[in-house]
């Protein structure tokens, strides 16, 4: 899978140098490159904001860079995923996830400010072979798209075969319904500052033991713990 980020702070990507997915890149199971809005600017200035027509506080993202960014990587490849990271989007979830895992290239468009200029997703919508995703990563507002764009990187591609060390443990995540969330988790010792690790565990049922999962997972999730 291609990756390519767009922000004015190309360096907050450096995190993907690391663990698993610094591995998979090294193993070229992803390819990332992270590109310098700023490099797409047409003024002295490298400005890539101006203030909001109608009025308002704050300053927006002008579509020129993005649209000069974004056309560089479609010169190189006509199929992609752009992903516009917004609050006003649709809410990030697993599913989705899944369904980009699947993509050729995702393109990250993070902005910063008060958002990017509206004409944008509506332009790329009308572009054969884009499709344009606008995703928020929850009821909160962050500075800027770069730190949800790590969120949704970490959990697309760690969906990628090979990625993961132990795809066993994915197949235990997909059999969970969608939401529920997981059983409590144990190791040594035992028992920890008197705390004992439930009985169940310790016993060698596994029928009784993945019944008991079950049961905890079920009841964690309807208590939103
Ligand atoms: Cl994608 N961007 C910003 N700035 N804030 C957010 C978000 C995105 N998703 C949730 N809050």
């Amino acid at each position: 899978m291609k990756i390519t980020t767009i922000s004015i702070f190309p360096e907050y990507f450096s995190p993907l140098e690391l663990s698993l997915i610094g591995k998979a890149r090294s193993q070229s199971l992803i390819d990332f490159k992270s590109i310098n809005l700023r490099d797409f600017t047409t003024d002295n200035h490298h400005s890539v904001d101006d203030t909001p027509y109608g009025g308002g506080a704050g300053m927006v993202m002008m579509a020129e860079p993005w649209g000069l960014a974004i056309d560089s990587i479609l010169e190189k490849d006509s199929e992609i995923d752009l992903i516009i990271l917004t609050p006003a989007g649709a809410k990030f979830n697993q599913k989705k996830a899944e369904k980009l895992s699947g993509a050729k290239h995702l393109v990250f468009a993070c902005g910063r400010y008060e958002g990017i200029d509206t004409r944008v997703g509506d332009y790329y919508r009308g572009v054969s072979g884009v499709r344009v995703h606008e995703i928020s990563i929850g009821d909160y507002v962050v500075n800027g798209g770069e730190v949800a764009a790590l969120v949704i990187i970490e959990a697309v591609t760690r969906l990628i075969p090979g990625v993961i060390g132990n795809p066993a443990s994915l197949d235990e995540e997909s059999h969970n319904e969608v939401g529920a969330l997981e059983y409590p988790t144990f190791t040594k010792p035992a028992i920890w500052r008197e705390i004992n690790v439930p009985e169940v565990l310790l016993s060698g049922n596994h029928g009784q033991i993945q019944k008991w999962r079950q049961e905890e997972a079920k009841r964690r999730s309807e208590l939103g713990q």
